[in-house]
């Protein structure tokens, strides 16, 4: 049995698209789908080492899921990991492939395209897009000479499959991403979807638009010059809008750092920071040092604040990024 382990998010998720849209044609794969919200990142823990052969780990920390992965190699599974998050020390083993790449300005679904010498290069922005990595996607996007409105279609796209990969759990989602996943297999060119009569794009576009204009209402808790801080309610809503509202907060204030504090239901706050999109450090080590926080340098959360301390939190980061 191989798995395929991947991010919930549009990175991961369309890392794994090339790479089986790619294989597809070659050899298909069949494959048992490991997967969640975008926060959830534990998944190669879920992996049954008695029936895997071998494994595809897409988009999630391998420092994570070390102990996960050192378990794989030492059962002897052949493990190809790609990724762009903080990894630690690489094990030492045969079995291990890997693709990582830990610059601020790659993500896992630009490193895919690379193996994949550009085959599915239009998913790939799209990805990079979604993974708001604005930057490196237009770049590519020019590179294969992609108009303005293609380029702004593959932008709306990845943002929402990104945005559908946040939630505190899969019910707060409007498509599991392993079915998302296979809904997107049937198509090899985004544009092709893209244009089709109510799409998952179309669909996903709309309930975009409704969360997106709940989110513009929100509570403004602090708002500096080096910081911007807003409250969103503890609803479905809410937790799917957080991250994707929290980009377009950081590319609408290039030199603040944006967090996104969202309720939950057992007096802790889940809080996603952006570090300023023109100086892109610091939020992993920030979120770090408060319990359940991490990420990487650009864009890091914290899954369960203690209410008690969210102003200690502000003012950390709010003296960091002075
Ligand atoms: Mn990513």
């Amino acid at each position: 049995m191989h798995y395929d382990v991947f991010n919930g998010d549009a990175d991961g998720l369309i890392a794994l698209l090339q790479l089986r849209l790619s294989t597809q044609r070659a050899q298909p794969k069949d494959s048992r789908l490991i997967t969640g919200v975008k926060r959830d990142i534990n998944l190669l823990k879920l992996v049954d080492v008695a029936q895997a052969l071998s494994v595809t780990v897409l988009d999630i920390s391998l420092e994570k899921n070390a102990e996960a992965l050192n378990r794989l190699l030492e059962n002897k599974v052949e493990v190809f990991y790609v990724d762009h998050h903080r990894a630690g020390d690489l094990p030492d083993s045969n079995f291990l492939s890997s693709i990582i790449d830990t610059d601020a300005n790659t993500c896992t679904s630009l490193l895919v395209n690379n193996h994949l010498n550009g085959e599915f290069v239009y998913w790939a922005i799209a990805a990079a897009f979604g993974d708001n990595m604005q930057a490196s996607a237009q770049a590519l996007a020019v590179e294969v000479g992609l108009s303005m409105t293609q380029q702004t279609l593959l932008q709306e796209l990845g943002i929402y499959i990104n945005y559908n990969g946040y939630g505190s759990a899969v019910e707060d989602l409007h498509f599991h991403p392993a079915d998302l996943y296979h809904q997107l297999l049937h198509y090899p060119d985004p544009f092709v979807l893209i244009a089709e009569q109510d799409s998952i794009f179309a669909q996903l576009k709309s309930a975009y638009l409704a969360d997106m204009s709940n989110a513009r209402n929100a509570k403004i808790l602090v708002d500096t010059d080096q910081l911007k801080a807003v409250q969103l309610s503890d609803q479905s809503w809410a937790r799917r809008v957080s991250g994707v509202y929290g980009n377009e907060l950081a590319n609408s204030s290039p030199d603040k750092a944006h967090i996104v504090v969202t309720q939950n239901k057992n007096s802790t706050y889940t809080i996603s920071l952006r570090a300023p999109l023109n100086n892109k450090q610091g939020a992993g080590d920030l979120c770090a040092q408060f319990p359940t926080g991490g990420g990487r340098a650009a864009a890091a959360g914290i899954n369960a604040l203690p209410e008690e301390i969210l102003s200690d939190f502000i003012d950390c980061v709010s003296k960091y990024y002075l």
